[in-house]
């Protein structure tokens, strides 16, 4: 019997949300940024609309990289991480109000398995669909992109090839024939690293990849990895659907270049740890009371330091309170050699609101 999955993506999220609110901005190309404060650029493109995107601007983008791309009509905004966390609550209160089982996957996308509420009928689903976007629409002034499917892997693909503002219901017999002609690249846990490694046995679309055996998949992949793409790519693997539980705690850390004592590589390096998890913890829509610095030595010692932060501290305010611990570390011992660095939030909270915000960390 096959499940009711609906995935739902919201486009190009928090540029949109700029969009809503100045609608001016709909015309032109627009990046929205999160900038470390390190320097006037430095940071990266966190969503960009589809005037941008054409231009070549990319999430994940270095800013000063935008700016080479991007005509001097665009518009660069700084990133309002909890404006958009708001915006996003409100929008998982909207989807949860229909019914199903909700994990929240991100801070733009929820799964719903739909199976009871629609009593296993993908033209019911379809409905479902319809409604939503027309609910988040008229309440927030946002589209949205919604996949169906048997499975959340055959949802969000679903999701994807629809976008933006769009519906596609893959029904269970449809499923090899959508999957058929696709790139690898379009199968979610597939990265630039997979998708070379599977080119050099000739295997682009995922027909190709599903005529692999496990077995060879395995030596390529690792078991688990190897599992899921067997099954993936036959539109096969299925897992529940359950809420998730709040984080304890996110951390990062990252080995430097070599064991070193020097402030400005150590702080380097922090800042690029700093920006990936701030961005994480932001957007899973938790602020943390507590930041820790966490370094490892070249006689591979853990050190900790850790100190009350006010939530929601940028990354820049982040960074001097952990320079202070480097700096007290590096005088403390002046042998000292650090081999890797990193940071821990804890004391996590909700950001606002009743609603528990599930969270896609540590995976
Ligand atoms: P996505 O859903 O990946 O991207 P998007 O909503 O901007 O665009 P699309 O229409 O293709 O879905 O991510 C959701 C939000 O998460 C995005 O608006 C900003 C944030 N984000 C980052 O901050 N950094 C990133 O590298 C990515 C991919 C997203
Ligand atoms: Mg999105
Ligand atoms: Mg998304």
């Amino acid at each position: 019997m096959h499940r009711v999955v609906l995935f739902v993506d919201l486009d190009y999220f928090f540029a949109q949300v700029e969009e809503v609110e100045n609608p001016s901005l709909r015309e032109r190309p627009v990046a929205v940024c999160v900038f470390s404060g390190r320097t006037e650029d430095s940071g990266v493109v966190s969503s960009a609309n589809y005037l941008a995107r054409k231009l070549g601007v990319k999430a994940g983008m270095p800013i000063k990289a935008a700016k080479r791309l991007l005509p001097g009509n665009a518009t660069i905004i700084p990133a309002r991480l909890s404006f958009y966390m708001e915006k996003s609550r409100k929008i998982m209160d909207i989807l949860r109000s229909f019914g199903g089982v909700l994990r929240v996957e991100s801070v733009d996308e929820a799964v719903i398995d739909a199976t009871e509420i629609v009593n296993r009928d993908y033209a019911k689903a379809v409905q479902l669909a319809e409604a939503l976007k027309k609910r988040v629409h008229e309440e927030t002034g946002l589209t949205c992109s919604v996949g169906i499917g048997p499975n959340k892997v055959v949802a969000k693909m679903a999701a994807d090839s629809c976008k933006p503002n769009g519906l596609k219901a893959v029904f269970p017999d449809e499923v090899p024939s959508f999957l058929a002609n696709l790139p690898v690249k379009d199968l979610p846990g597939i990265g630039a690293k997979a998708e070379s490694l599977l080119a050099e046995y000739g295997v682009k679309t995922l027909s190709d990849l599903a005529k692999l055996e496990l077995d060879f998949l395995e030596k390529l992949f690792g078991s688990k990895k190897a599992r899921y793409l067997y099954l993936a790519s036959r539109g096969l693997f299925d897992e529940a659907i359950t809420e998730k539980q709040p984080p304890k705690q996110i951390s990062k850390i990252i080995t430097l270049k070599q064991n070193t004592r020097d402030l400005e590589e150590i702080m380097q390096a922090l800042e690029r740890v700093v920006e990936e998890t701030n961005v994480k913890l932001e957007s899973s829509g938790y602020f943390a009371s507590r930041v820790g610095l966490i370094a490892i030595t070249s006689t591979i010692k853990t050190v900790t330091r850790q100190a009350e932060i006010k939530p929601g501290a940028r990354a820049d305010e982040l960074l001097r309170v952990l320079e202070k611990m480097v700096k007290e570390l590096l005088e403390k011992d002046e042998k000292l050699l650090i081999r890797r660095i990193g940071v821990r939030f804890s004391d996590l909270q909700q950001a606002t609101g009743q609603t528990r915000l599930n969270v896609f960390v540590g995976e």
